[in-house]
């Protein structure tokens, strides 16, 4: 049968169940919108801006609903989406990329939107995929989804010319979708059970958790109770342990960690590392150093030994591995009074953050552990909390505890600023019924926020609050100290109620802690309906995160003796001369 790629592409994307597209249409993919238009189960999205359409396809994959879509322009649709498409590749979020292509076949030289895209996209996809034939599309893009899904998700990237949109071509007869891919252990059974033995031997055994692990929260939660052990996580996956387990003991390791979850691994002589890789910030700039005995689960096999080294590794799907350990566990007789034990300190040790942030004097302005607090009080159990990067990022994870698996998405590996409105807008799209607040720093919501426009558009009642600080504080800080100036980190004047107007947002200000709680009630009534909220937070950040504190000792330490002296004698010069 004669047919249009359009056609087939829309069938193929019903079949896998896409529920949003997201991107802006040209003339190289109007055909494909045409047909978007015409489904019953896809919503094709217009967003302000490419980078917006790459960040809310990457919080819809991250919300675990469908499988994040872009359909977009060749070249500049490109070039402005992949932030977004690199973001996803660093933190292992799976996404469909298709663009439009140029003609291939009139001969033409000097084409509009005339690049390699493949060149450009090859660093930050885990394939691409020209389509050459009618028959290959809908092929093409089961294969697509396979790859973006399988092992350590990412993203993909299929270009389909334009004339294969505008002119029907033999069809061929379509395969049936095979569905998703089996998610499975990998791991041999002689491995489990050292593992299970370690384990099972060890007197401070721990949990340390990332974002591979956010769909085995029960696995998990049945090994640190059974261990009784303590869990802590990653940025990326704060969410994958509920935040209110007497087990949490939350973000970080080392140094860069929580007060809670630095001490309940100080000891520690068996970790049990779940779906992370020992990254920059999971480690708090590799900050701490893991028990020889290292038990590391991960999808992705290239993780093994890459920083640090594993007495066992268990390659496999989280939650399946994290069953089959269960199975090979033996009954830890120290179990129940480590767990009463390791329970008491943690809840002493948060109690004493909390009481530390509590008295810091915000001088007037908003205390973000009571503004945290207070969030934590309106939210429900299952909503989500997006962040960007920055100051409120580290924040965030150190003084919101998270309920939900998924729960908190923040950009991490690739790190890119921007992100937060837009992902919002993403989540919202994935979890209309539940509640979804964004954090962002003022210098990322002058990225994105204009954003807004796509929420108001939508109906979607979001509530996005901007940490106002005045500076591009995570970097100011870190300036302060070694510079004693704050080059090019002092931001001017944003009038943020004015960008409510502009976008049609309901607008709000917290400008003190005796704020908070009128403006969380009446943000929280206003989104219920169906506005976007935008509150203005005039925060405080004198006090730093522990993650600042901990990764800049970290790294100063790191340096040679020259270096170090040099950077601290330009520290002290400074000082003195002003
Ligand atoms: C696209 C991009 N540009 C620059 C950076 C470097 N960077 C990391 S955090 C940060 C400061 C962010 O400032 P703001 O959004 O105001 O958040 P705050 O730290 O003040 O909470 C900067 C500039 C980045 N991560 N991403
Ligand atoms: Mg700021």
């Amino acid at each position: 049968m004669s047919r249009t790629a359009a056609s087939l592409l829309r069938e193929a994307l019903e079949n896998v169940g896409v529920r949003y597209t997201f991107g802006i249409p040209g003339v190289h993919n109007t055909e494909i919108y045409d047909e978007l238009a015409s489904s019953a189960s896809i919503t094709p999205v217009l967003v302000g801006h490419e980078g917006g359409a790459a960040f809310m396809a990457d919080a819809v994959s991250r919300s675990g609903t469908s499988l994040g879509t872009l359909v977009i322009v060749p070249a500049a649709g490109v070039t402005h989406a992949a932030s977004g498409i690199a973001e996803a590749f660093l933190d292992g979020i799976p996404m469909l990329v298709i663009a439009g292509g140029i003609r291939r076949d009139t001969g033409r030289r000097y084409q509009l939107h005339d690049v390699d895209q493949h060149a450009l996209l090859k660093p930050i996809t885990k394939g691409t995929w020209l389509v050459e034939r009618h028959a290959d599309v809908i092929p093409t893009i089961y294969e697509a989804v396979r790859v973006a899904t399988s092992g350590e998700p990412g993203p993909v990237f299929v270009e389909i010319p334009v004339n294969l949109q505008l002119i029907a071509g033999e069809a061929g007869s379509a395969p049936g979708y095979a569905g998703p891919v089996e998610r499975e252990a990998r791991c041999t059974p002689a491995d489990l059970e050292q593992a299970a033995r370690l384990l099972a031997a060890a007197k401070r055994p721990a949990l340390f958790v990332g974002w591979g692990a956010v769909d085995a929260t029960r696995e998990i939660a049945a090994l640190a109770d059974r261990l009784g052990a303590p869990v802590t996580t990653t940025l990326q996956g704060l969410s994958a342990f509920p935040g209110n387990h007497p087990l949490h003991a939350g973000f970080c390791v080392g140094r860069a960690a929580v007060p809670a979850a630095e001490n309940a691994l100080r000891d520690c002589d068996c970790l049990l590392a779940v779906g992370n890789r020992f990254g920059e910030i999971a480690t708090g700039s590799y900050g701490y150093e893991p028990p020889a005995d290292l038990i590391h689960v991960d999808i992705n096999p290239a993780v093994f030994h890459a920083n640090y080294p594993a007495r066992v590794a268990l390659e496999g799907d989280a939650a399946a591995v994290l069953a089959r350990l269960l199975e090979a566990l033996p009954a830890v007789e120290q179990g129940a009074a480590r767990r009463t034990a390791v329970a008491a300190q943690i809840a002493k040790d948060k109690a004493a953050y909390r009481d530390e942030w509590h008295a810091h004097d915000s001088k007037g302005r908003v205390n973000p552990a009571r503004f945290f607090a207070a969030l934590r009080e309106h939210l429900e159990s299952d909503a989500t909390v997006v962040v960007d990067d920055g100051n409120h990022t580290f924040l965030a994870a150190e003084l919101m505890p998270i309920h939900r698996p998924r729960g908190f998405i923040s950009p991490t590996d690739f790190n890119c600023m921007g992100y937060c409105v837009p992902a919002t807008i993403g989540a919202k799209l994935a979890r209309p019924q539940s509640e979804v607040v964004g954090i962002v720093g003022d210098g990322a919501f002058r990225m994105t926020g204009l954003e807004l426009a796509t929420a108001t558009a939508l109906r979607l009642g979001v509530i996005v609050f901007v940490f106002s600080d005045g500076e591009l504080a995570q970097i100011s800080q870190a300036q302060q100290i070694p510079y004693n100036r704050k080059t090019c980190t002092v931001l001017g004047p944003l009038d943020v109620a004015g960008v409510a107007q502009a976008t049609g947002a309901v607008f709000l200000r917290i400008d003190d802690d005796a704020g908070i709680e009128r403006a969380l009630e009446e943000a929280f009534f206003e989104a219920s309906t169906r506005r976007p909220v935008l509150v203005d937070v005039r925060i405080d950040y004198s006090k730093r995160t522990r993650f600042t504190e901990g990764i800049v000792k970290t790294n100063l330490e790191r340096f040679d003796l020259p270096t170090k002296a040099r950077l601290v004698g330009r520290a002290l010069w400074r000082r003195v001369t002003g």
